[in-house]
C-alpha cells in the first residue's frame, strides 16, 4: 500500500472531514485526475478497510465511520451535472439485496463527465421496479454494480428480466465481483463487463465518437 493510500485510509477512519478535505486539496488533487483518484486511492483504501474489518482489526462502527466520511468527501467533489436531454441515457442501480453502492457512485461520475443523461437509483432496487423504470424512461443503457457473491443469482434473474422485456438493452456491469471473477452467464452480445473506471471511460469516449461519426 503506498503512502497516499495509507494516509487516506487513516484519515477516513478518524472521521475528520475537514482534515480529509485539506489532505485531498493539498496532496491528492495536484497529483491526479478524478478517475485516478477513485482507482488508485479510494478503491485500495476501501479494500484495505475490508481486510482490517475481516481480521477484526477494526469494528463495524469504524468501517461505517470510514464509509460515511468518504461519502461526505465524494459528495463535496462531485461535478454539478447539467442534464442534456438529447444525450444518451443511462440508468444506474444496484440490484435488490446489494448495498455496496460507492463504486456505482464513482461510475456515475464517469458517465456525467462524458455528458450522459443519467438516473442514479443507488442500492437495493427491486427487479420489477427496474423493469417499470426502464419502460417509462427508456434508457439506451443500464449500468449495474455487484459486490456480493451472495447476490449473483439475483443478478442473473435481473438480467433475464431486462432481456425478456427489453431484448436490445445495452447492459454494462461492474463492481468487485466483476473484477475478481469470470462469470460465463455474462458473456453475451448485449452485456459488457468492466474491471475498472478506466475501461468505462474509454468505452463511453468510443461510444461518443461513434455517435459523432454517425451524425456526420
Ligand atoms: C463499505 C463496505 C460496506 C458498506 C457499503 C456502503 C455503501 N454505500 O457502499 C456497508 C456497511 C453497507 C456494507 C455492508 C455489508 N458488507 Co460490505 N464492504 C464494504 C467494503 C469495506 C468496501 C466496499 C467499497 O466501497 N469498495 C470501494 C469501491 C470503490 O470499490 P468497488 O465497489 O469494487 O467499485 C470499483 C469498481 O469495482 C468499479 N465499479 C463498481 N461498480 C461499477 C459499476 C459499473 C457499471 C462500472 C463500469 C464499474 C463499477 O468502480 C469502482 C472504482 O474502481 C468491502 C471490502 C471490499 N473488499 O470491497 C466490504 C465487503 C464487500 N462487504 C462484505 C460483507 C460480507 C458485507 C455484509 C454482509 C456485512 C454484514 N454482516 O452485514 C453487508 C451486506 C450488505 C448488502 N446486503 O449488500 C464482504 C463481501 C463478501 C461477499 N460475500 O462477497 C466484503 C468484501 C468485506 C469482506 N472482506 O468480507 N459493506
Amino acid at each position: 500500500m503506498n503512502q497516499l493510500v495509507q494516509t487516506f485510509t487513516k484519515s477516513i477512519l478518524t472521521g475528520d472531514v475537514h482534515a480529509l478535505l485539506d489532505f485531498h486539496s493539498s496532496s491528492i488533487q495536484s497529483k491526479m485526475d478524478e478517475i485516478n483518484f477513485y482507482e488508485k486511492v479510494v478503491k485500495p483504501s476501501m479494500y484495505r478497510i475490508g481486510e482490517l474489518w475481516e481480521k477484526n482489526q477494526i469494528t463495524v462502527a469504524d468501517e461505517h465511520l470510514a464509509t460515511a466520511t468518504l461519502k461526505y468527501l465524494l459528495a463535496s467533489l462531485y461535478t454539478p451535472h447539467v442534464i442534456n436531454e438529447t444525450s444518451p441515457k443511462a440508468l444506474l442501480f444496484c440490484i435488490e439485496g446489494e448495498e455496496h453502492s460507492l463504486g456505482l457512485e464513482m461510475a456515475h461520475e464517469v458517465f456525467k463527465t462524458n455528458d450522459w443523461n443519467t438516473r442514479f437509483l443507488g442500492s437495493n432496487v427491486p427487479i420489477k421496479d427496474i423493469v417499470t423504470f426502464i419502460q417509462s424512461w427508456e434508457p439506451h443503457t443500464v449500468a449495474i454494480s455487484i459486490g456480493m457473491t451472495t447476490e449473483l443469482p439475483r443478478l442473473k434473474e435481473c438480467i433475464q428480466e431486462i432481456e425478456k422485456n427489453h431484448p436490445k438493452m445495452n447492459i454494462l456491469i461492474g463492481g468487485r465481483l466483476i473484477s475478481h471473477y469470470t462469470l460465463s452467464f455474462l458473456e453475451t452480445d448485449q452485456i459488457t463487463c468492466f474491471d475498472d473506471l478506466f475501461e468505462l471511460n474509454k468505452y463511453l469516449a468510443d461510444f461518443s465518437q461513434q455517435m459523432i461519426s454517425l451524425k456526420v
